[in-house]
């Protein structure tokens, strides 16, 4: 995004003056980007941060968390289903798009797929589940998403190369027949026992191999280019190594994902990712708001409070991943009233600490800008106009730079929060921020990777001057955000 409003002559070093006139206008070029960066589908998925997960089919009234595939359709029956009041209780929680499980690993269609018996169409309930969830997503301004469960435990053909056409047909017809799909999520559990078409055995497969994912990936970017591909090896977005919705406390967006595939994770390097890294594929980090995946009476007791999901948000969407909170639909087909109470209040307190940024209003001096500040498509007081798409960037040379916040009055606040301009990728190793206590510099705290999202939760602190501290970073930084909060 380089100025051209001017016929520029360069003077070294990427600095360029405007020929002729009495002013002198100068401007440099942007930094040049650290590979990998995010491709446009990524950086969409990016602004999403917080979105759900319906786990629904027959065990929820099997009141099991994977069924075995042998179970009769006609056990499928909610009473009560309304699709609205599941999109409006993700809604009402902030979430900006659902996953709906269409087929898990029982094999059970949530549509009536035309390739297979086992669905809504032989069930008393009759109705498309798909079709209406993402109706519903399509109403209320969510994006509506797929879970494909590539484990089969009803089908004959599983284990053979036929079930992949199969599984590619119910791909098509899931991406062809229900809008725009922002996310696939191919889960890495596969293999074992089951009923497959009534030979009740065990069945493994080589995992490296037998679902040749290239080319169902390849037939998902045909289908819809913008829709981003989850597993443990990407190509999109990773799995983040747990269920329990933690990323790495140093959590990269890049991952060496050729040394994966999906079902062969080594959890400990997709939560933290690779550095530098051979693509970038962020981490998405998964978990129910109950202790099981599917709806159970017994535990409507056990829905994570609030302040647990708060919790969950920091560790998550804070490094720089996405938060996936599971709300499973219950018998009637409804998300129950204890987990649309605590999705509520959950946003109540997100909203009170992030609605407001204290550090906005604040002078904003730095000890570099790149072009020596001349021009102001780089300078530091871009990372309080809220804007993500301009940044403060600093000359090549100068990989440690600070910035320094002078506000017009003191700020209690124990909440930082940073981002790194994403399309030049993540160039930040590590940053440090002081407020000034008693005539001095204080460390506040410090943190690792930046990414889409730091937040840096500390002891609360009282005072008029902050300063970040680029401690380490690969390339100069470029910094798009730098935001104060205070949790109450
Ligand atoms: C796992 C599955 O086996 C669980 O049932 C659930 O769907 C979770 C999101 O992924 O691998």
């Amino acid at each position: 995004m380089i100025r051209r409003d001017f016929i520029t002559t360069t003077l070294g070093a990427g600095l360029a003056v405007s020929g002729g006139g009495a002013s002198l206008r100068c401007s440099v070029d942007a930094p040049a980007p650290l590979s990998p960066v995010p491709s446009p589908r990524q950086l969409a998925w990016h602004e999403l941060e917080f979105y759900g997960f319906l786990h629904f089919t027959v065990n929820t009234f099997t009141n099991s968390e994977w069924g075995y595939g042998d179970e009769s359709p006609a056990v499928f029956n909610p009473t009560d289903f309304d699709a609205d009041q599941i999109v409006s209780a993700a809604k009402d929680g902030g979430m900006k798009a659902l996953i709906l499980t269409c087929k898990h690993h029982d094999g059970f269609c949530l549509w009536p797929s035309r390739y297979t018996e086992h669905s809504v169409k032989n069930s008393p309930f009759k109705r498309d589940v798909v079709k209406e969830i993402s109706e519903a997503c399509g109403r209320q301004g969510l994006r509506f998403g797929v879970y494909l469960s590539p484990w089969d435990r009803n089908r004959s053909e599983y284990g053979s190369p036929d079930y992949l056409i199969y599984y590619r047909n119910q791909l098509r017809e899931l991406l062809s027949e229900y809008g725009p799909v922002f996310e696939i999520f191919f889960d890495g559990a596969n293999g074992g026992d089951g009923y497959y078409g009534g030979a009740y055995e065990r069945r493994e497969i080589d995992n490296h191999t037998y679902y040749d994912w290239p080319n169902t990936w390849q037939l998902v970017r045909e289908l819809q280019p913008n829709t981003v591909l989850f597993s443990d090896a990407g190509p999109d977005i990773r799995w983040v190594g747990n269920e329990n919705g933690v990323a790495g406390e140093t959590c990269w967006a890049t991952s060496n994902r050729e040394d994966f595939s999906p079902g062969n994770a080594d959890a400990a390097r997709l939560n933290r990712g690779d550095r530098p890294g051979t693509h970038w594929v962020p981490a998405e980090c998964d978990v129910s708001i109950r202790p099981g995946w599917f709806y159970h009476k017994f535990e409507d007791g056990q829905v994570k409070t609030p302040q647990q999901l708060v919790d969950l948000y920091y560790s998550s969407v804070g490094r720089g991943a996405s938060f996936l909170l599971n709300l499973p639909p219950d018998r009637r087909g409804r998300v129950h009233e204890n987990d649309a109470r605590s999705l509520r209040e959950f946003r109540r307190i997100i909203d009170a600490t992030f609605g407001t940024n204290l550090a906005v209003g604040a002078r904003v001096s730095e000890s570099n800008s790149r072009g020596g500040g001349r021009d102001r498509r780089f300078v530091a007081g871009n990372v309080l106009d809220g804007s993500p798409l301009t940044y403060w960037a600093t000359d090549d040379d100068v990989r440690t730079p600070s910035l320094t916040l002078e506000l017009p009055r003191e700020v209690s606040f124990n909440v930082v929060r940073v981002r790194e301009y994403l399309p030049l990728g993540q160039r930040v190793e590590s940053i440090t921020v002081d407020g000034w206590q008693s005539g001095q510099w204080v460390e506040f705290a410090t943190a690792t990777s930046i990414g889409n999202c730091r937040l840096i939760r500390g002891p609360r602190i009282t005072t008029s001057r902050v300063r970040l501290r680029v401690t380490q970073a690969a390339v100069c930084p470029a910094i798009a955000e730098v935001g104060l909060f205070s949790e109450s």
